[in-house]
């Protein structure tokens, strides 16, 4: 079995859980906030047996869109310096092997 932890943009995950569920996929959503734009993000995790894995980051892939957003990078010297572009997302996912899955 394994367990993904795909993080999301915020206007992208109930399209993304929607399909999950259409697939016979159960999901669990956590509001969280990326560490450089401070901005709000999902995070899903999904447990799913080994055979399904690839169904279900087909799915993850194709409901998240990435996106451009604008950073103030630090001003040297007090000159004021342009906004950085930085690419934001589709999903980052993580695929870790799960030991045990229980539901008591
Ligand atoms: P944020 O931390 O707000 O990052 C937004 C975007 O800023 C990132 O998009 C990436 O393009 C850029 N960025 C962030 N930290 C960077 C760094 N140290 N060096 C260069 N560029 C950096 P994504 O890569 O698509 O990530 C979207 C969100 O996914 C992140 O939001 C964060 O919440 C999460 N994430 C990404 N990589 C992660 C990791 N290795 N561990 C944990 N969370 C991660």
């Amino acid at each position: 079995m394994k367990f993904i932890v795909a993080i999301i943009n915020l206007d992208d995950v109930a399209g993304v859980i929607k399909h999950l569920t259409k697939g016979g996929f159960s999901s669990t959503k956590l509001t969280s906030a990326g560490g450089l734009l401070k901005e709000g993000n999902a995070t899903i995790f999904v447990g799913v047996e080994n055979v399904k894995l690839n169904d279900a980051l087909r799915i993850i892939d194709k409901y998240s869109h990435s996106r451009i957003r604008l950073i103030q990078t630090p001003s040297l010297e007090g000159m004021d310096s342009p906004p950085t572009e930085v690419k934001v997302g589709g999903a980052t996912v993580f695929v870790l092997d799960c030991e045990q899955f229980m539901r008591f």
